[in-house]
């Protein structure tokens, strides 16, 4: 069986669109993710569960996405020892706002890593994953130097062409 070192839970299947960035994002990086999706308001019984086993499962790092009143990753925070990382998706009519303050506005004790809302979040919050995994693998902490690296190669590269431009 496969061992998940990261966890990322949504609060809907209508947030896979955007935490499936995440997922992509951790498969570029050779890092295999238990996926799932539980509610801290409509399944609170499965979150509960899902948060005091998952270190013992293996789960080093949760990343939690929800909209609207996004209760999830704090709940999540409240109950594991893990580091959580919250991703708030725009599901709701204040597009993302609601969800961005929920998951960011948690109260001393019990930090959650906020995101910022919706598709940069999501994948932001898998290079966090990442880089949180690399203190303790050597590997990996090579594979996000190369990512790094090739990230500021192609902004130089967009420059270069955008000089070029500007010198017709
Ligand atoms: C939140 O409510 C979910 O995370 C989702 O973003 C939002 C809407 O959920 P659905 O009504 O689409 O299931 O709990």
């Amino acid at each position: 069986m496969t061992r998940h070192r990261v966890a990322i839970v949504m609060g809907s299947d209508s947030d896979w669109p955007v935490m499936q960035q995440c997922y992509q994002q951790l498969t570029r990086f050779a890092v295999s993710a238990h996926v799932e999706v539980m509610s801290a308001h409509r399944s609170p019984q499965r979150v509960h569960e899902f948060a005091s086993t998952a270190e013992a499962n293996g789960i080093e790092v949760i990343i939690a996405g929800a909209g609207m009143s996004a209760a999830l990753a704090g709940t999540i925070a409240a109950v594991t020892p893990l580091p959580v990382i919250g991703v708030p998706l725009a599901n709701g009519m204040l597009d993302g706002l609601d969800a961005l303050l929920s998951t960011a506005q948690m109260p001393p004790g019990v930090p959650v890593a906020a995101m910022g809302p919706g598709s940069a979040g999501a994948r932001n919050a898998a290079l966090l994953a990442v880089q949180i995994l690399a203190a303790t693998d050597e590997q990996l902490a090579r594979a996000f130097r190369e990512y790094k690296s090739k990230q500021a190669s192609e902004v130089a590269a967009k420059n270069q062409s955008l000089q070029e431009r500007l010198e017709l």
